[in-house]
This record gives C-alpha cells, sequence and structure tokens, in this order.
C-alpha cells in the first residue's frame, strides 16, 4: 500500500504521462535528493536569482524595516532558506516567525537551524501543503502579519494559479498585511538558458532525478540514458521550460502502466515565469495585493516587492 503523498505522486505521474501534451508537476522534483540538488543551483554561477535577491534583501532591509515597523507575525510560504530567511528577521524585530512546509522533516530541521541562529525568536512551524489553503495558528491572530515568498517561487506557477495562490495568501493573512515578495525578471534568453542548464549538469540531474524518483518511488523501469535535459524559453509566454526530451524511441512501465515516447518527444517538467515590471504589478494586483514599492538590484535582473492586502 503507497503512502499518502505517494499516492498523489502516483497519480499525478500517471495522469501526466497519459496527457497529449506529457507534464508532471514541478513540486515532485523535491524529495530529499531534489532538494539537495537545488540547494546545489542556488550556489551555481549561472543560477543568478539566489544570490542577486540576497543582495537586494540585505540592501533593503533598513526600509522594509522603517515601512513593516516591529512586532509583525512573520509568514513564511516553504521553509525559509537559511540564506535569506534571516536577513529579514534580524532586520525587522517580529513577534514570532511561521514557516510553512509541506515536508515536516525538512521543516522541522529549519527551525532547528534557525533557532541555533536566532534563539530570541519564537518559532511556529505548519506543517501543511502553501498551494492549499492553510489555517495558521491562533496564537498570531491578533498580530500584524508580514508575509514572505521570495525566491521567485511565483514563477513556478502558470498565472492563473498565480493568482489564486496570492489570494489563498491574502485570505490567509487578512486586510492590512504585508507581502514581500521575490519576482525574477525577464533578461537576455541567454543569460535565461544558461541559468537553467548550467555547464556543470546540475540543473541536468536535478531534473533527471524526477525519472530516478519515479524509479525508485513508483517501480517506474525509465532507462535514464533514453532521456536528456532540455531548458527552452517560451517567449509567448514569457517563461523559460523544463522538459525532459527522450533522445531515441522508448518506452517504460509505471505501476505496471506502459508508456512509449518517440525520440524528441517530451515530458514537460517546470515552468519558471519571469516578469516585466508592469506584469509583476499586474500579478499581483490581479492576486489582491496592492503594490507598494519595489527594489532591484542595478542590474535589473530580480525585482523584490512589497505589496499590502
Ligand atoms: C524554486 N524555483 C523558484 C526555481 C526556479 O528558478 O524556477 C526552481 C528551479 N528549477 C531549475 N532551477 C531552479
Amino acid at each position: 500500500m503507497l503512502a499518502i503523498l505517494d499516492q498523489a505522486f502516483a497519480a499525478d505521474v500517471l495522469a501526466g504521462l497519459k496527457a497529449p501534451i506529457p507534464a508532471i508537476p514541478a513540486r515532485w522534483f523535491y524529495d530529499k535528493r531534489g532538494s539537495e540538488l537545488f540547494d546545489d543551483i542556488t550556489r551555481l554561477p549561472s543560477y543568478y536569482p539566489s544570490r542577486t535577491e540576497t543582495a537586494v534583501l540585505e540592501a533593503i532591509m533598513p526600509e522594509v524595516a522603517a515601512l513593516a515597523g516591529p512586532g509583525r507575525a512573520v509568514v513564511e510560504w516553504g521553509a525559509g532558506s537559511l540564506t535569506k530567511t534571516p536577513i529579514l528577521l534580524e532586520a525587522i524585530d517580529p513577534a514570532v516567525y511561521v514557516p510553512i512546509d509541506i515536508s515536516g522533516t525538512y521543516l522541522r530541521q529549519s527551525a532547528r537551524d534557525l533557532r541555533d541562529k536566532l534563539p530570541w525568536l519564537d518559532i511556529i512551524p505548519v506543517e501543511a501543503d502553501f498551494a492549499r489553503h492553510v489555517e495558521l495558528p491562533g496564537a498570531i491572530a491578533a498580530l500584524p502579519k508580514l508575509g514572505f515568498f521570495p525566491g521567485s517561487t511565483i514563477g513556478n506557477f502558470v498565472p492563473g494559479s498565480a493568482t489564486d495562490l496570492l489570494r489563498s495568501f491574502r485570505a490567509e493573512l487578512g486586510t492590512g498585511a504585508l507581502l514581500l515578495i521575490g519576482m525574477d525578471r525577464v533578461k537576455p534568453v541567454e543569460r535565461l538558458v544558461a541559468a537553467y542548464d548550467d555547464p556543470e549538469g546540475v540543473t541536468a540531474a536535478f531534473n533527471l532525478n524526477l525519472l530516478e524518483r519515479i524509479n525508485r518511488e513508483l517501480d517506474g523501469t525509465v532507462r535514464l540514458a533514453d532521456w536528456r535535459h532540455e531548458a527552452r524559453w517560451n517567449d509567448i509566454l514569457s517563461r523559460i521550460e523544463m522538459h525532459l526530451v527522450s533522445v531515441r524511441d522508448t518506452s517504460f512501465e509505471v505501476l505496471g502502466d506502459r508508456f512509449a515516447f518517440r525520440a524528441g518527444q517530451s515530458i514537460h517538467t517546470e515552468n519558471s515565469h519571469k516578469y516585466g515590471p508592469r506584469g509583476a504589478r499586474v500579478q499581483l494586483l490581479t492576486g489582491g495585493w496592492t503594490p507598494l514599492k519595489e527594489w532591484t538590484d542595478p542590474a535589473g535582473d530580480f525585482a523584490v516587492m512589497l505589496a499590502r492586502a
């Protein structure tokens, strides 16, 4: 009998492989190996978003602290990275920090690491899938709130789903809450593709790990050598797409179902939308958040936006 999470994984994989345009949701990248590979990605020279956003956050914190004021409950969707989250928490003097993550193990580990780093901070971890409505702890009900959603994770959602997600953040935090969100900017195609197809091959390993995970967890018989990683810029939809492309005619089984792919056919595994200044504001507004202020690095590669519900 498969565990509950495995059943959801199985359902998404089987439905995704049977679809006319085969696709598997990007959230399944993040098993233990996938999360480690993602950490490696954030340190790659060609993957500019993490270090650029960190530099922007460091530069703007005095201003954010002045705008937000002390005593807020900081709610972060996705367990915080120890590089970015402390920059915010050390600057704004919050009353409590609420990290939300689907993986209890990962959540507890990051809460422990953060307690070591910021022992004065009250941390209330919440184990939940932030893509669904999350019930926040009653203890923070009366506090003013600041939502934190860095990393341009919003870009992994197609615009309609990003709108739904932002609206659910608004419903969780309530009117008057603030949101600090990272949104990656459109830039020359070569740089975008290099960020998602690094010469070191880490992003390729991250993408291919999805097939390994299918083999490990869903009795898959996928031959890894029959697949390669591809990052494509989709100019009309303003997004980088990651695909797994079959290099030859191939077939495999997943949980007893057989799938055949022709050479050159692909499985679409991720979208990473990039925003112009106007598109970023429109996305926030349609999600129910009024943009108050935005900052970028000097080159304009990555934006951090502050908005009010
Ligand atoms: C988590 N997310 C914002 C990353 C991105 O840039 O879309 C995931 C990623 N995929 C490949 N590289 C990084």
